[in-house]
């Protein structure tokens, strides 16, 4: 049998059969199921592994299957068949107590009912006489997660034959947010053009949605908002749904719902209605209908997103009305339903404080408790947008009568685009594990969000997206870790960067100990150099157009607060923004002990310091420098770092496939390029606005 498949490959490479069998584009992702290396691990996964026992056929049950197939296949390089029943030692039995007699009779219902339909257990036990691994779950989802479970054991050379694993996703709504527009087009995309391909559809649905749904389901992901939120509201027209509904229908099977970014003035724009007022009764009938006549195509359908007033979009604010009544007139409609309204606080009204990062603050804190059970406000990770560094955002621990949705970017942004490597799993946990003290100590942002500082019916997080049709899917092949780490650390909050980063580097490149060591390095360093050639010391936006231009001269002249110079405030004799009670107070919206911590120059950590002070240029650091010396080290000590990460890949030369190792080369070359011309741009013209001599290196 061996030999068969020995030849098969063979014969595939000879006819010049595809690419993608033998060459490494880097579309398999996480999801490669290259042949186990290692002989005595290779001999136990076969022996603990013989033959699948399938549970009762369902769409969901089938790609579970299906995957454990092929995986298995793939990675023990021996077919593993699909057998009815436990009659042999090393079985792998799937199923739910419903859809397996094997399961319903190992007594685990209770267990079970604990975890929930996405949760599940995995166990090596006895059925009768006979030794079986059992993937259980109350639900098909939480089976096939199960099995993505035991392929990535198998993925990272763990061992399988004592298993006792238990898991349960921490946050009910795990969601890729894409900014997909209907031309095609993605904001803030950097991997090619959106997948799903809308003039084909709902004809054709390209297989590669396919694909995307497995590596979303291997990693937990169970929504997907298609559109950008910059909303088209031509999405909500009937042959859009039906489009929709065809994506729909490729996701369903692996857990993964849709929905859709709405436009606030839908009624008008696509309704003929002559306003969007959603206290206007017409209004509320339309959204009414709509929600109907979209469960009517997609009966699962999760809900609305909404940018409301933000950016120039539509909102209720056109009328006079708060975000909770536009929020509540999109939930009143999903409700019957069981949809739910995402409403964004990405808001920044210059009328309403002078200093942006107050003012979602200012907007949404007031209306907490004012919002339907069916709506969550979604918040990004810090109170600016995106930046390599802010402070997580103050509405986080601020309302505890209304449930947050966390949003992440895993879009490169701000952060090098497609072109750096930047692994950004340190960065969400920085987040994820800043303490809110919104119930005293402990009170971490993942405490919120999941739910367990105040009691909320559901919990969710969020993640723009990175993928596109780009043949690696992300336009560099380490952003996949971006994706994947999103997904993770969705799941579970608690999980290290460290080894989330490890667990994907052995998955997508490698096993050899010494790569993934300094794979591994290379990424767990990789934002903090970034910050430091960009934007260290808590700087901010100091980019221009695209955002990736380093741009600290910036003026901007459409508004202030899109301008550089609004934020960094550098003249001769000081840098920064004073958002201490001297200053615009913005500090006053974090609860004790922050607002002391970093209110205060001395105590507030050097991350940080120039979000929250204006400092003049002859401080004395604690390093013994003044902060000149120090903004300039920084950025040299960055670009460095960045010159380092080429050089460490260098030597990762025939350690790995040579296609992916030639594309991440060049893009390190460039980051290297990149990080030099900010480290001297940011001198050169922080030395023009300060006339200070700059330092010897
Ligand atoms: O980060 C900024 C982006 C906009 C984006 C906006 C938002 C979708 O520059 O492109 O619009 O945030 O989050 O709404």
């Amino acid at each position: 049998m061996l030999r068969r498949l020995r030849a098969i490959v063979l014969l595939a490479g000879l006819s010049g059969w595809p690419a993608a069998a033998t060459a490494e584009t880097g579309y398999d992702l996480w999801l490669r199921y290259p042949a186990v290396g290692d002989r005595a691990l290779l001999a136990s996964y076969r022996k603990a592994v013989t033959a699948i026992v399938p549970p009762a056929p369902s769409a969901t049950a089938d790609v579970a299957v299906e995957e454990l197939k092929r995986g298995l296949l793939d990675l023990l390089a021996v077919p593993v068949p699909v057998v009815p029943d436990v009659e042999a030692d090393g079985r792998l039995v799937l199923g739910t107590p419903r859809s397996s007699r094997v399961v319903a009779g190992l007594g685990w219902s209770a267990e079970l009912d604990r975890l929930g339909d996405e949760g599940y257990r995995i166990r090596s036990t006895r059925v009768g006489e006979r030794r079986a691994t059992v993937i259980a779950s109350k639900g098909d989802v939480g089976v096939l997660y199960g099995a993505f479970h035991l392929l990535r054991l198998v993925q990272t050379g763990q061992p399988i034959e004592a298993l006792d694993v238990a898991e349960r996703p921490r946050l009910s709504l795990r969601l890729l947010n894409h900014w997909d527009n209907l031309d095609g087009s993605i904001e803030r995309g950097y991997a090619g053009e959106s997948l799903w391909r809308w003039s084909e559809l709902p004809g054709r649905v390209d297989p590669r949605i396919t694909d995307y749904a497995r590596a979303n389901a291997s990693i937990g992901i169970n929504g997907s908002v298609l559109n950008n939120v910059n909303a088209s509201a031509e999405i909500l027209t009937a042959p859009y749904l039906e489009k929709v509904a065809a994506i729909a229908r490729v996701l369903r099977p692996y857990g993964i719902r849709v929905f859709l970014s709405a436009n606030f003035a839908a009624p008008r724009i696509i309704g003929g209605l002559a306003t969007a007022d959603p206290l206007d009764p017409a209004v509320a009938r339309w959204w009414k209908a709509k929600a109907d006549e979209t469960y009517r195509v997609i009966p699962d359908f999760g809900g609305w997103l909404v940018k409301a007033n933000s950016e120039g979009q539509p909102g209720p604010q056109d009328y006079k009305r708060t975000h909770a009544d536009g929020a509540n007139v999109l939930a009143d409609a999903l409700a019957p339903h069981g949809g739910i309204v995402m409403y964004r606080a990405f808001v920044y009204d210059a009328s309403v404080d002078p200093d942006r990062v107050k003012r979602a603050w200012l907007e949404f804190v007031p209306l907490d408790g004012r919002f339907r059970d069916n709506v969550m406000v979604q918040v990004k990770n810090g109170p600016l947008d995106f930046q390599p560094r802010e402070p997580f955002h103050p509405m986080f621990g601020a309302m505890p009568k209304t449930p947050l949705v966390a949003e992440l970017q895993v879009t490169q942004e701000y952060l090098g685009h497609s072109n750096h490597l930047v692994y950004l799993g340190p960065m969400w946990k920085e987040f994820l594990d800043a303490d809110t003290f919104a119930k005293g100590p402990g009170s971490t942002v993942a405490r919120v969000v999941d739910g367990t500082v105040d009691r909320w019916p559901r919990t969710g997080i969020a993640g723009v997206a990175n993928t596109g049709r780009d043949g690696n899917w992300c336009g560099h092949d380490f952003a996949q870790a971006n994706w994947y780490a999103f997904g993770r650390l969705a799941w579970n909050p608690a999980l290290a960067a460290e080894r989330v980063a490890e667990e994907w580097i052995r998955m997508t490149w490698t096993s050899a100990p010494e790569v993934v060591a300094s794979i591994r390095s290379m990424m767990m360093g990789s934002r903090e150099s970034f910050v430091r050639y960009t934007m260290p010391l808590g700087l901010h936006h100091l980019i221009g157009g695209d955002h990736y231009a380093v741009m600290p001269e910036n003026p901007d002249p459409r508004r202030a607060d899109w301008s550089a110079i609004y934020y960094h405030r550098a003249d001769r004799s000081a840098i920064g923004f004073d958002r201490t009670a001297a200053g615009s107070n913005a500090v006053g919206q974090y609860r004790s002990p922050l607002r002391e911590q970093w209110g205060d120059a001395k105590t507030c950590p050097r991350e940080l310091l120039l979000w929250f002070h204006r400092l003049p240029w002859e401080l004395r650091m604690t390093s013994g420098r003044t902060l000149w010396e120090e903004l300039v080290g920084e950025y040299r000590r960055g670009a460095d770092e960045a010159r380092e990460l080429e050089a460490r890949w260098k030597t990762l030369e025939g350690q790995v496939d040579q296609e992916r190792y030639r594309a991440v080369l060049a893009k390190l070359r460039r980051q290297t390029e990149d990080a030099a011309s900010w480290r001297d741009k940011c001198i050169g013209y922080f030395h023009g606005v300060n006339g200070r001599p700059v330092p010897e290196p």
